[in-house]
């Protein structure tokens, strides 16, 4: 019998703290030995001249969640999971939704069955808490937590969504007694429905107006707000999708007064500007997500809160909808008016690609540091670490083999989501994850699928210790 299943010879580690070369000797999933000329696999897979990664971890994923009468999500978990697979995911971790005057519980049986027999990474679920009852707040969430659910996102816009004060106040209070963490989406939902109604009175009401109606100053005004409300429940919190430098400042500004404070942002704040959404025949629609991309300073800022330790996740935020779809991006009503267009973009397969381009290959970040905001940080913040999200004894062997000699020019026609445009085509890339491996599993060999449906697990979370 051979001492290891898998063996993964000659190629260079990282993990959030170290680079070094060494073999890895996996056994029944897991991680078993680092070292020098392992021996006694029954596979071997030579990664010399490539780079051995932990495989990625997405914490913020929208897979089939409901989005509003007529339009449907892009993506189901077969080709959600698929796409972030081939973009050297191991885990990924989509939003379960609560829908109003309904138990968070009835959703997430719902959600499971979804997902059930459907992946090819493995999931672990975040809640989303629309309706903050008393039943919630004083039972369900607390036993969700027992059970693994450690997770759940506010809103503080969208008038079905969001969230008052008060609201928010007795939710970070939950989570402080249960460690529980909560992520918060900080824009002002009354702020914004005032320029909302000051634009389409003007009759503008293209794609472009998205962005004009929810500036930075809504941004961060909430982002501001949500931290004063975590620093009077003491409590620590996530803020998402963090766009631009002003709000990043009010992160900073919080963590000076002694607030814990974990900060996102995502590669459209890197990549795109509101100028995008200017596309002829409504395409700009294909690049509506909120907040909205900026400008180019506010990339800069992003690029400056990537490389210094602002940001501690980069997730892709991926919300898939279709473009030329009349349940997607040109439902009728979104023909109307911008506010109606369904929010989100596609990202799951491109997220750490672009990263490892832009970020590790011209020089503005090292390759723990990319390792940090793809994967360890991820499980660290949401109670995976130390099983997900890096590469140590006795942790899950998720491992991504990046090759960085691939040349590539993104073309949605080459990614697997259910989307049918990507916010990136036509950029080129430098590095690929060509071989994925998921709990010891090889799922993808030098670029071919070779894992099944199916072979992703629901992963429970913890809640905070500290
Ligand atoms: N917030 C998200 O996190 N994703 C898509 C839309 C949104 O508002
Ligand atoms: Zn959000
Ligand atoms: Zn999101």
């Amino acid at each position: 019998m051979s001492t290891f299943d898998l063996i993964i010879r000659g190629g260079t580690i990282a993990t959030a703290s170290d680079v070094f070369k060494a073999d890895i000797g996996i056994r029944d999933g897991k991680i078993v030995q680092i070292g020098a000329a392992l021996e006694g696999a029954t596979e071997v897979i030579d990664a010399t001249g490539k780079y051995v990664l932990p495989g990625g971890i997405d914490s913020h994923v929208h897979i089939s969640q409901p989005s509003g009468e007529g339009i449907s999500m892009a993506d189901d978990f077969e080709s959600g999971t698929l796409s972030a697979l081939f973009g050297g995911n191991t885990t990924i971790m989509p939003f379960c939704l609560q829908e109003k005057g309904r138990p968070l519980r009835e959703a997430l049986n719902a959600y499971h069955e979804l997902a059930e027999g459907s992946c090819y990474t493995d999931v672990s679920f975040h809640l989303i808490v629309s309706d903050a009852s008393p039943t919630l707040l004083g039972q369900e969430l607390a036993a969700l937590a027992e059970e693994g659910y450690a997770s759940f996102k506010v809103f503080m816009t969208y008038e079905n969504l969001r969230l008052n004060d008060a609201e928010i106040l007795k939710t970070l209070d939950v989570a402080r007694q249960t460690g529980s963490t909560v992520m918060i989406h900080c824009e002002n939902e009354d702020a914004i429905r005032y320029l909302v109604e000051k634009h389409e009175a003007a009759g503008d009401v293209a794609p472009r107006a998205h962005a004009t109606t929810r500036p930075i100053a809504a941004e961060r005004e909430a982002t501001h707000r949500a931290l004063t409300l975590a620093e009077i429940a003491e409590v620590p919190i996530v803020i998402v999708h963090v766009s631009n430098g002003q709000a990043m400042d009010e992160i900073s500004r919080a963590r000076a007064r002694g607030l814990k404070v974990y900060s996102e942002t995502c590669p459209q704040y890197l990549m795109l500007t509101a100028e995008d959404l200017d596309g002829m025949d409504w395409e700009g629609a294909k690049f509506v997500c909120s907040p909205p991309p900026r400008d180019k300073a506010a990339q800069e800022d992003c690029w400056r809160g990537i490389e210094t330790g602002v940001f501690d996740l980069f997730s892709s935020d991926h919300c898939p909808f279709r473009y030329d779809d009349e349940h997607g991006k040109r439902a009728p009503k979104a023909l109307e008016s911008f506010r109606h267009i369904p929010n989100g973009i596609p990202g799951v397969e491109t997220r750490m690609p672009i990263l490892f381009s832009e970020g590790v290959m011209k020089g503005r970040i090292d390759l723990p540091r990319f390792v940090a905001l793809t994967a360890t940080n991820h499980a660290r913040t949401y109670g995976l670490y130390p099983e997900k999200g890096t590469i140590a004894i006795g942790s899950d062997a998720d491992i991504a083999i990046w090759d960085p000699s691939v040349k590539k020019t993104i073309r949605h026609a080459d990614l697997h989501d259910g989307a049918d445009y990507t916010p990136y085509e036509g950029v080129e890339v430098t590095g690929w994850p060509t071989t994925v491996i998921l709990r010891g599993r090889v799922m993808i060999r030098n670029g071919e699928l070779v894992g099944r449906k199916g072979d992703g697990q629901y992963q429970t979370a913890r809640t905070r210790t500290l």
